[in-house]
């Protein structure tokens, strides 16, 4: 077992008493997969419980993001209204989530009429009080939808790391959040085009002004107990200097600005989804009689948001600033969010159905919520990305649920209902081995909570699973089923204390494996305090986290427990084969489907664009010139910085072609410059032109130089964009 590091700094005396706990929103556009359980789900249920487990005050609060882009988006795909997407992905989310035992405290939705008040007042309090910049500026703007686009209406390359398929809000793969504006190349997502500018009135969050409230809050006050991943984005966007940002948009699904002058103008789902996690917490409390506030504005209350890493910017940045500039609401004490988890080897994608969606892990895996749920704690995305395989899930079923955990319990109640008839035996004097094991047993209760406290939830189950393990272990070296021929009085203290050690993991695996401990404590005929989901108090004569170290007998000799039942059983090769074989199909699937789109599509992807006239291409200054210096951008994987002597002069140059020639090859090349096209920053460093490229029959990108005489055709690469 190990000791926990820094126990000093998560004795529960520094810990708070109430506690608000958020899972992110999902948006309600797809069913939920093993991704979102492993990210978010999973980890804040542990902590729930945990909380619970521990007599705390928690309200634990979720809820459907029925808002926003990408519901259109995909109510367009299946020609229905995003109200129907929403109403059908929120009920089935919300199902997947009660049948894993998501013991979330309400879970509402951000169609619902408190939150679309709530999310209103808040936005008007922010008017009113004169926090928003209000600007008319020049938006994209589709002309054949006649749509502004923002956020997923729009992609281009990324600014920061060169990345293609980059939103109006936010790029994927490096995390930035993004202005629509920011895009170089953007093309609108409903009709591929180029957009054009057009004017349009906004209201801006002057996130600049937040800076210093954001740097003492995060860079100085939880530099050390944030996690790394988490902290290190907070600080780089910190560093490169935060701007106003919109929060209201042109779109016609949403939450109405609720001033004049704001027709058809609707909140940024980014400003109301985080506001859901507050109009949740009012639906819960309203119901259970609490006062919401006691949740949100009380400085003793903790509030931790469980988030994937995508969602960090929001939670971390936009949404406290929000919180600020409303000012009377607490920050989040921490945040404590995900890496990705990828499915074998590669990325879940909903899109592409390479995903193991919740619902039909069920219809193969009945009443197994609690193998994915361990399996996925055991392998969760904690501090990188990680994978998930079937063999792992079978390996970790048959070999730690089956041999460890199941087997230890099997033994302790069928031999305690052979020799005992399910009475718990008086034990008699305890040997050097029992003291020893009941004192390690004690120890777990602080060991698992100190794991918790700090976010390490692969780390907490482990232990957890090792306490098991010390159970196997007694049995197998005291030898119950052997004594029971010679030693009655011996028999009796080893049963003893294995049930003390099964009733522990009743308590103990509640936080991780929730249907299981249920069946344990059944089995066991006891109760824990307070039992899963419903509230505080202890109960006399139930079990809560601490009375595992403090109580002298867990199980009463005398007491009478149930029959033995089945906790976990052997996942069989064939059942893996089968999962194996459905992605298998999938891949194929998608094989297909990519050929039918490239034959049927490819011409559109880089379909001619309009004829022009001589005067617009005599309008280029083309000239040939020499790359006599380059280097990596750093931090970018696309760009390559290059001095170009181009005759006239030397000039910086932000090329995007770092993924096919390193800076070295480069030296000395002849090449083509677009010489007069505007100057515009990249990464901070002002690319005065473009250099031309085209791609060879394999799409390898080659210099259009004048030795070579490439021809003039193809695509041209440059400021880390392709240029059709
Ligand atoms: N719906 C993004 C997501 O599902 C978003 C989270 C909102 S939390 C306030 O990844
Ligand atoms: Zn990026």
């Amino acid at each position: 077992m190990e000791t926990p590091e820094n126990s000093a700094s998560v004795t529960p005396s520094a810990t708070a008493n109430r506690y608000t706990i958020t899972a992110a929103l999902p948006y309600t556009n797809g069913p939920v997969h093993i991704g979102h359980l492993a990210g978010v789900y999973v980890p804040a249920d542990i902590y729930a419980r945990y909380q619970r487990l521990q007599n705390k005050d928690v309200a634990f609060i979720c809820g459907s993001d029925e808002h926003g882009v990408p519901i259109t988006i995909k109510a367009k795909k299946e020609g229905i209204t995003p109200q129907q997407v929403v109403d059908k992905y929120h009920k089935l989310i919300k199902d997947s989530f009660a049948e894993f035992g998501i013991s979330f405290d309400n879970y509402s939705r951000t169609s619902a009429e408190i939150h679309h008040k709530t999310a209103s007042e808040f936005f008007r309090k922010l008017y009113d009080d004169g926090k928003f910049v209000e600007e008319t500026t020049e938006q994209l703007f589709d002309e054949e939808a006649n749509q502004f686009l923002a956020d997923r209406y729009i992609v281009g390359t990324c600014p920061k790391c060169g990345y293609e398929e980059a939103y109006g809000d936010q790029c994927e793969k490096c995390g930035t959040s993004l202005n629509a504006t920011d895009l170089i190349n953007p093309r609108s997502v409903i009709s591929g085009n180029k957009p054009v500018m057009k004017e349009t009135k906004h209201w801006f969050l002057p996130l600049n002004e937040y800076e210093d409230f954001l740097k003492d809050w995060i860079l100085v006050n939880h530099k050390k107990d944030w996690k790394t991943n988490v902290y290190g984005q907070c600080k780089s966007w910190i560093d490169d200097g935060l701007r106003p940002r919109a929060v209201t948009r042109d779109l016609d699904w949403g939450i109405p600005v609720p001033v004049e002058g704001a027709e058809g103008k609707v909140l940024y789902v980014w400003f109301d989804a985080p506001i859901g996690y507050i109009s949740s917490t009012k639906e819960w409390a309203e119901r259970e009689g609490k006062n919401w506030e006691d949740y949100w504005k009380d400085e003793d209350t903790k509030l931790l948001h469980f988030i994937g890493k995508d969602n960090i910017v929001f939670h971390c940045i936009i949404f406290p600033s929000m919180l600020a500039a409303e000012g009377s609401y607490i920050f989040p004490n921490n945040v404590p969010a995900n890496e990705f988890l990828n499915l074998e080897g590669n990325k879940i994608s909903t899109s592409k159905n390479w995903a193991v969606w919740l619902h039909e892990y069920l219809e193969d895996f009945p009443n197994q919520q609690d193998v994915l749920r361990y399996v996925l704690t055991a392998n969760a995305p904690e501090t990188k990305d990680n994978d998930f395989t079937w063999a792992d899930f079978q390996a970790r079923n048959n070999n730690e649920l089956v041999a460890i955990l199941g087997n230890f319990i099997n033994r302790v109640m069928v031999l305690t209902d052979k020799y005992y008839d399910g009475i718990v035996p008086e034990p008699g004097e305890f040997s050097e081995v029992d003291e020893q094991t009941l004192k390690e047993m004690k120890a777990y209760p602080d060991v698992i909570a100190s794991s918790l406290e700090r976010y390490r939830f692969r780390e907490a189950q482990a232990e957890m699973m090792n306490l098991a393990r010390l159970g196997n272990k007694y049995l197998a070296d005291e030898e119950p089923w052997k004594t029971i021929k010679t030693d009655e009085a011996r028999t009796k203290t080893v049963m003893y204390v294995a049930l003390q050690i099964s009733t522990a993991l009743a308590v103990l695996s509640e936080p991780f494996l929730p249907f299981t401990s249920e069946k344990l404590k059944n089995m066991l005929n006891v109760t824990l305090s307070p039992s899963t989901a419903l509230g505080t108090g202890s109960v006399e004569g139930s079990l809560g986290w601490n009375d595992i170290s403090s109580k002298s007998d867990l199980l009463k000799p005398g007491h009478k427990v149930g029959k033995a039942a089945l906790l976990f059983s052997k996942i069989e090769d064939e059942q893996v084969e089968a999962q194996l074989n459905k992605l298998k199909q999938t891949k194929m699937d998608n094989t297909v489907s990519n050929q039918e789109n490239n034959s049927t599509e490819e011409p559109k992807v880089t379909p001619q664009k309009e004829t022009i006239q001589y005067e617009d291409f005599a309008k280029l200054d083309m000239r040939v010139g020499t790359i006599i210096e380059a280097e990596k951008m750093p931090k970018a994987d696309k760009l390559l910085v290059l001095k170009i002597d181009t005759g006239l002069d030397v000039r910086t140059i932000v090329s995007g072609i770092a993924e096919s020639f390193t800076a070295e090859e480069v030296i000395g090349k002849k090449v083509t410059v677009l010489a007069n096209l505007a100057p515009r920053k990249l990464r901070g460093v002002e690319s005065q032109g473009m250099i031309l490229m085209t791609e060879d029959a394999d799409g390898k990108l080659v210099f259009m130089n004048p030795d070579t005489s490439t021809p003039l055709s193809a695509s041209s690469v440059d400021n880390g964009a392709t240029i059709n």
